[in-house]
């Protein structure tokens, strides 16, 4: 981890005003991990004025925010001297935010997704490590290189955010596990973080998925399921339904007024014997759409303005070919 880099940029530029902004619809790894940065740079920076942002937050989000009693601010309330993008590595994934970010403002960069050809052009200084699990694994690290003391409340957003974004230990390597067990010791309360990603689904939730399945279409690519579909919102829940109804992959649009959002999900037998890459696919889907994509392997998304129609054909021509040279 590059944490001695992070802290002699930072001591650098010294700021008194800090955006911690992550990505709009900001997950529990992005809200946790955004918190812990925070606690990081609070103690870092004494004096600063230390906010941390999302255009808007997930409803499991909503639960955390006000269970932990966090603030988190939807827009810019100040001017920045430093902004930092958390578990994001474009503008466009911020939305609106992006319109009101001062210009000449040192941006940096720390995130786990696929790396985006954006990043570079924006940011002074980043961390991105793919192989993390989360965002809230990379601060971790950041925490573990100094002497700051992790506190258990500290402890517990990075054990809920490392939890969301492995689906609850279905993605993880040995290291997290490792990385688990100090956050535990560390005063984590594992059931309670269980408790805290614990939903119920809303009534629109399950209209959507349901909308999604009568809409929906079966594609069939060499000896792969591919669905699409389209939907007014939750796209990605209705992406997951797909998979657990049985599809090896799904890419479900969702058009609103202003915006077009398609997000898309695979199986990870689906990832490693096709070793098509969604986080790829989506990074053209987004070029299609008007806007960016990118993501994971198996968990990605686009974000547009336009051509939504076009975007999920784009995406299948993609899995087509790919699949056929496979054979
Ligand atoms: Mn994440």
């Amino acid at each position: 981890m590059k944490t001695q880099e992070l802290i002699k940029f930072l001591n650098s530029l010294s700021p008194r005003k800090i955006a911690i902004i992550g990505h709009k619809n900001a997950d529990p790894d992005a809200i946790c991990s955004m918190y812990a940065l925070s606690y990081f740079l609070k103690n870092l920076h004494k004096d600063a004025e230390i906010s941390i942002i999302a255009e808007n937050v997930n409803k499991v989000s909503e639960k955390i925010i006000s269970e932990l009693n966090l603030t988190v601010e939807s827009t810019l309330t100040f001017k920045p001297e430093i902004i930092i993008l958390v578990d994001a590595n474009n503008l466009v994934q911020i939305g609106k935010i992006k319109e009101h970010l001062p210009s000449n403002t040192p941006i940096i960069v720390i995130d786990h997704h696929i790396s985006h050809p954006e990043t570079d052009k924006i940011s002074q200084f980043k961390i991105i490590d793919e192989k993390a699990t989360s965002s809230s694994e990379i601060i971790y690290k950041i925490l573990r290189d100094t002497t700051l003391k992790i506190e258990p409340k500290i402890a517990l957003s990075l054990l809920i955010g490392i939890l969301y974004d492995t689906r609850r230990f279905t993605i993880i390597s040995n290291e997290t596990f490792s990385i688990v067990l100090n956050l535990l010791k560390a005063g984590a309360n594992y059931e309670k973080a269980l408790d805290l990603l614990r939903t119920t689904m809303d009534r629109s939730e399950k209209l959507a998925r349901l909308k999604a399945a009568q809409r929906a279409t079966i594609h069939k690519i060499g000896d792969w399921i591919i669905v699409t579909s389209h939907v007014s919102a939750y796209e990605a829940s209705a992406c997951r339904a797909f998979i657990d109804l049985g599809a090896d992959a799904a890419f479900v649009a969702a058009e609103k007024e202003d915006e077009i959002r398609i997000s898309a999900r695979a199986t990870q037998e689906f990832f490693e014997k096709t070793g098509i890459n969604l986080a790829k696919v989506m990074e053209k889907v987004g070029h299609v759409i008007g806007g960016v994509g990118g993501g994971h392997p198996t968990a990605a998304g686009a974000n547009g303005t336009k051509n939504a129609q076009e975007g999920i054909k784009e995406a299948l021509k993609i899995l087509e070919k790919e699949i056929a040279k496979l054979s």
